[in-house]
This record gives structure tokens, C-alpha cells and sequence, in this order.
């Protein structure tokens, strides 16, 4: 039994589909999603479709999910960074239908599966925050403390855009990187799978180059808010801004 583990499309189609492709390659029997599929690039809709063609077992909310429940009308922005994500709202709600924005905010935030006799949880962030990425900035000890109340001994989760294997008090934490937008200086997509052998797991993660240029070139057909910014994003996966 593989599991595929998906995480932070960000309306990337591009990089979703050779994603999917790769997937089919391989021997895969289930996929899981954990969020931020939408908002910050040029295919919210393609992408909704997409990863309900795949009919992941597990698909969780992430923080910019959210953003749909949080955002409405009265609001706006104050600051420069605000106004930022905020035209990156606005273009993604501008291509999905209101079933399509229902859908995503009855999305869990968080969700357990099983695979071969394994039980797993899901999360976007870390078990504290949706707005918190697992990785080598955290140290072994605050790691044992922030799953020391989790049951389960497989943790999947993104969020950071960098992707993170670690074991701590016998728990296995794998952050599975981001398929529309690295930011680990390497501009491939990334997603992991999961594979168990005798109940241990053995996480890996794939990287999976594609087209940017197309995504781009979407982009700038559709006036995707500060084009320059995300154009240097994608290429160059910077890991400090
Ligand atoms: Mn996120």
C-alpha cells in the first residue's frame, strides 16, 4: 500500500498534473490532500477539478482555505501586505463558482487515516497552528512537546514549502513540501509517499520538475496580481525572501 501525499498546489496546474503523472507511474492506491489549493497562482478552478478527479481519502483545509471564510466584503486591507494577499483572494474567488468556495471551506482541519494497519494524521501546519510548517527551524525538544499530546505515529503535513523528514520520541514527522510553489531552492514540485513494511513507514519525497514557463504564461494571460514577484518565485524557489 502507497499513499501519495499532496500538499500546497497553489493553483499551479502545470505542476499539478506532472505530479499526476508521475503518481500513475507509480504504484499508488491512495491520495491524500493537505491543503492550500487555490489561492496564489493562475488555476484555481483547474486545480479544484483536478484533485476532485483524484477523490483523495483525506483533502484538509490549509491557512489561505481560510482566507474564504475570513475575507468578505467589509473587509479591507490596511497595510501593503494586506493588500497583497488580498488581490490574491480576489483573483481566485474570481474563478471559482460559490459551490466550489462551499466545498473547500467544508473541508477538515484535520483528518486520520489508515494504511496498512498504520494510523496517520493529517494536518496543514503543526497540531498547534495551521500557520505553522514542521521543519529543521524547530528543535528536537520543541518537536517532542509540540506532538506529545498525538496519539497517532505518522504525521503528514506542508504549509512551509519545504519538505522535512524527522523521528522524534518514536513518531514519524514528514512535511511533504509544496507542488505549486518550492521555497527550498529547488523549483521542482514536491510530494511524499508513504509506504508501510511490516508497520514501519518509509517516507519519501519525489521532486517533480515541470513547464513553469506555461504556468507563467497563464499567469500573464489572466493578469495574475504582481507577476514579476510570483515569476521569480516559481524559478527560483528561494528559501529566504
Ligand atoms: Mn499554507
Amino acid at each position: 500500500m502507497n499513499v501519495a501525499i499532496l500538499s500546497d498546489i497553489h493553483g499551479n496546474i502545470h505542476a499539478l498534473n506532472a505530479v499526476i503523472s508521475d503518481i500513475k507511474s507509480l504504484n499508488i492506491s491512495e491520495i491524500v490532500f493537505l491543503g492550500d489549493l487555490v489561492i496564489n497562482g493562475p488555476s484555481p478552478s483547474e486545480v479544484f477539478q483536478e484533485l476532485r478527479n483524484l477523490k483523495p481519502i483525506c483533502w484538509i483545509k490549509g491557512n489561505t482555505d481560510t482566507w474564504f471564510a475570513e475575507i468578505n466584503d467589509e473587509w479591507s486591507p490596511t497595510t501593503e501586505q494586506e493588500e497583497k494577499l488580498y488581490n490574491l483572494f480576489i483573483f481566485a474567488r474570481n474563478y471559482l463558482t460559490k459551490e466550489s468556495i462551499e466545498f473547500l471551506l467544508k473541508r477538515p482541519e484535520k483528518c486520520v487515516f489508515e494504511t496498512a494497519g498504520v494510523a496517520i494524521l493529517a494536518l496543514h501546519g503543526s497540531p498547534r497552528s495551521i500557520s505553522e510548517g514542521i521543519g529543521k527551524n524547530i528543535t528536537q525538544n520543541e518537536l517532542k512537546g509540540i506532538f506529545s499530546d498525538i496519539e497517532e505515529s505518522v504525521i503528514v503535513s506542508g504549509h512551509s514549502h519545504v519538505p522535512f523528514i524527522g523521528k522524534v520520541a518514536n513518531k514519524f514527522i514528514f512535511n511533504v513540501g509544496s507542488i505549486g510553489m518550492s521555497l527550498d531552492d529547488d523549483n521542482r514540485a514536491s510530494y511524499g509517499i508513504i509506504k508501510i513494511k511490516n508497520e514501519i513507514p518509509e517516507c519519501s519525497i519525489r521532486r517533480i520538475a515541470y513547464p513553469i514557463s506555461k504556468t507563467l504564461s497563464i499567469a500573464q494571460n489572466r493578469d495574475f496580481p504582481d507577476l514579476k514577484n510570483y515569476k521569480k518565485k516559481l524559478n527560483e524557489a528561494r528559501s529566504s525572501p
